[in-house]
């Protein structure tokens, strides 16, 4: 790492490590061609935010956890950017979760598909993680896709009740709610096509989300109520709090 990433003390310390993580991930060829134009665009939106957890991402959080906690037959997918950005926290929450992990990446390739399973595999054996890790031998796929990105394994995905798909696009996020899915989306981007499609989207950056929901996974099971979630509301809210704070910012300048 160069010395900036290395400094904790450096205003951009936590922005330079996921950067840090994502070059590395890069060089071990894990993430797709267009992993850092991805990354970018949510940098741009979380400076909006803040880089900050607004409230209405941390009701949806709590909801998308009480929707997990609660499933018959969770599980957790990851691709290339969230392998790299949260590979650890991902496999640490499916333990506490006991449920599997799936490897679902868009852009697939033999070559992407074993760096993430050494990746993974790595992570699992180094602290101990027990975690079945799915997407090695896909074996179903997903209705209404085209190609390689609806490739998913039968045990994993297909047969999920709720499943958590952070950074996930919009076609496939569109297609496992259309398989009746409760699908949790995590997105910077509170206009995606992915944000408006899913049950429960949370918009707040994927490395807070995961230490947040590792640390509510310490609390008892709330009990809240599906019926009084407001994806719809979470995303406005989100939207109001970039404006005024836009506003904020250039009525002080
Ligand atoms: O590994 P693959 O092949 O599955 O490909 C993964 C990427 C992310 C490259 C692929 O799914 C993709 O192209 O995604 P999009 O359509 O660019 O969407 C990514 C969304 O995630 C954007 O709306 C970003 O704002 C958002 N985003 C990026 N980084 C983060 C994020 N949201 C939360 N936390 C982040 N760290």
């Amino acid at each position: 790492m160069g010395n900036i990433a290395a400094d904790p003390s450096h205003p951009r310390y936590q922005s330079l490590l996921l950067r840090h993580r994502l070059e590395q991930a890069e060089k071990q060829g894990m993430l797709a061609g267009s992993a850092m134009i991805a990354h970018g665009r949510g940098e741009a939106f979380d400076y909006l935010l803040g880089e900050q957890t607004i409230n209405s991402a941390r009701v949806a959080t709590n909801h998308a956890l009480a929707a997990l906690r609660g499933a018959k037959r969770p599980v957790l997918s990851l691709n290339g950017n969230v392998a790299a950005l949260a590979g650890r926290e991902t496999l640490l929450l499916a333990e506490m979760l006991q449920c599997p992990v799936e490897i679902n990446i868009f852009y697939r390739t033999p070559q992407r598909m074993k760096a993430l399973l050494e990746h993974l595999g790595k992570i699992k054996l180094d602290e101990g993680i027990d975690v079945t890790i799915l997407g090695a031998a896909p074996n179903a796929r997903i209705p209404g896709l085209e190609g390689p990105r609806a490739k998913c394994t039968k045990e994993g995905i297909l047969e999920s009740d709720v499943i958590f798909v952070p950074l996930e696009d919009g076609d496939r996020c569109e297609a496992l709610v259309a398989m009746g899915k409760t699908v949790i989306v995590v997105d910077l981007n509170p206009l995606s096509r992915s944000a408006k499609m899913a049950s429960i989207t949370i918009v707040d950056e994927l490395t807070r989300v995961m230490e947040n929901m590792l640390a509510m996974m310490s609390s008892p099971i709330e009990d809240l109520a599906s019926n009084s979630y407001d994806n719809e509301a979470v995303l406005d809210e989100a939207l109001h709090h970039v404006a005024t704070k836009f506003t904020q910012t250039s009525n002080e300048a």
